[in-house]
Parts: structure tokens; C-alpha cells; sequence
């Protein structure tokens, strides 16, 4: 058998349906409470909890295997300081210029504005690529398949992976985002994707109160 059709014996945990049930609703009520952050303090993180949350992110299924994300984790400070003043000369613009009426509208329930203090002090920013193409092993291009299905499953992941960790997260995408490959000398085969913040919340911390749709909104049985 080729080496590319090897197979090897499933591992596959089994749990009674009680106990599935048990497992389904208490990862709910955890997931719940995630919050996307906006005020972080700048408390360390242990590296090593970004580290797993990542490998967590790289366990992801992709198309074709083909892995097609790069994960900038970004701690030095001066970097953070660089990203956060692109970041804001390019939300300045979407807030004063580019965005409609009926965007601002929606946005209006999260207070959001241009200002990102958050890029400098949370601890860690991870910057999350795409590739289109990866490198083959000759330096030749070989293409990448579902990068965005990909690289958007790696990324709950990761989400998912820091909130257990007891991380708080937000997720980022000042528009457009090309600043960050240039920042962190990214190849022009990799497209940044999403900035995920991670750290803890400053103390008195506040989120929108905002709510999600009932199972009723948002599923159906057929
Ligand atoms: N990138 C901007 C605007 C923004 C857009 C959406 I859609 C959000 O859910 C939140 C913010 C900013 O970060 O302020």
C-alpha cells in the first residue's frame, strides 16, 4: 500500500447517552460564557497555554489535509505597538469614511470605535493567515483547498481552546488587513485572516448586553 492510502485503527472515546447528554450540555453553559473582550489587562499568559490552544487551532480538519493557516503570535511589545497604529489609522477611516449608515447602526449595540488600546495591552495577539497556496517541498506552489472553511473551523477552535484555558478572546479583523503581512514579513502566498487578542480581562471589565438566538432561530429538524 502507498504511503498516502496507510490507515491506522480509529481512536474513538464512547460514552453512554446519559453521559453524552451530561457532555453536550455542560461544554454548552461553558462555551456560553465566552465573551469577546474589548478591556484587557496586561497580566501575563503562560506561553506554554497559547502554545496548546494553537496546536488545538492545528488539529482542525482542513481540505486535503493541507493545513493552510499560519499563526503569528505576537508578544513583543514594539510589534504590538506598530499593528495597533496601523490598525487604528485604518479604523479611523472605516468609522469616519467607509462604513455605511446601516453598518454603523449595527454596530452601535457593541461601542466600538477606532480606538484599540486592547492591541497593546493584552499579552498576546494572534495573527491568523491563510494560504491559498503552500510551499511544495521543490519551492513549488501547490494549491490549498476550503482555505476559508479551513482556516474559520482552526479558528473556533483556538477561540474555544483559550476560553477552556480560562483566556478571554476577541476577535479582530480591522479592514483591510494587509498592514499585518507587511508588519510581520509574511509571503505573498498568505493572507492575514483575523487578529484573535488573547489575554485576561482588566478588572470591572464590561461586555454589551447582548443575547443569542434560541435553538427555535436558529436550527431546524427535518
Ligand atoms: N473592525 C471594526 C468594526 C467592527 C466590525 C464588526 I462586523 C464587528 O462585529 C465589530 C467591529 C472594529 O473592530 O471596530
Amino acid at each position: 500500500m502507498a504511503e498516502s492510502e496507510k490507515f491506522l485503527p480509529l481512536e474513538f472515546q464512547q460514552f453512554d447517552d446519559a453521559t453524552k447528554l451530561e457532555r453536550a450540555r455542560s461544554f454548552y453553559h461553558w462555551m456560553r460564557q465566552r465573551r469577546s473582550v474589548r478591556d484587557f489587562s496586561s497580566k501575563p499568559v503562560p506561553r506554554e497555554v497559547i502554545e496548546q490552544a494553537v496546536l488545538t487551532a492545528g488539529s482542525a480538519p482542513s481540505g486535503a489535509n493541507m493545513q493552510p493557516w499560519h499563526f503569528c503570535v505576537v508578544e513583543s511589545a514594539a510589534v504590538k505597538k506598530e499593528i495597533r497604529l496601523a490598525a487604528e489609522a485604518e479604523e479611523r477611516e472605516f468609522y469616519q469614511r467607509r462604513a455605511s449608515e446601516e453598518w454603523l447602526d449595527a454596530l452601535a449595540p457593541l461601542g466600538t470605535d477606532a480606538h484599540k488600546p486592547f492591541l497593546e495591552t493584552a499579552p498576546y495577539l494572534i495573527v491568523i493567515f491563510l494560504k491559498k497556496f503552500s510551499e511544495g517541498g521543490g519551492g513549488e506552489q501547490r494549491k490549498n483547498y476550503y482555505t476559508s472553511e479551513s482556516v474559520g473551523i482552526a479558528t473556533g477552535m483556538l477561540l474555544a481552546a483559550l476560553h477552556n484555558a480560562g483566556v478571554a478572546t476577541l476577535t479582530h479583523t480591522p479592514s483591510p488587513m494587509k498592514f499585518l503581512g507587511q508588519i510581520l514579513g509574511r509571503p505573498s502566498n498568505e493572507r492575514p485572516y483575523m487578529i484573535v487578542v488573547a489575554g485576561l480581562p482588566e478588572n470591572g471589565a464590561q461586555v454589551p448586553a447582548i443575547s443569542k438566538k434560541p435553538l427555535e432561530e436558529i436550527a431546524e429538524f427535518i
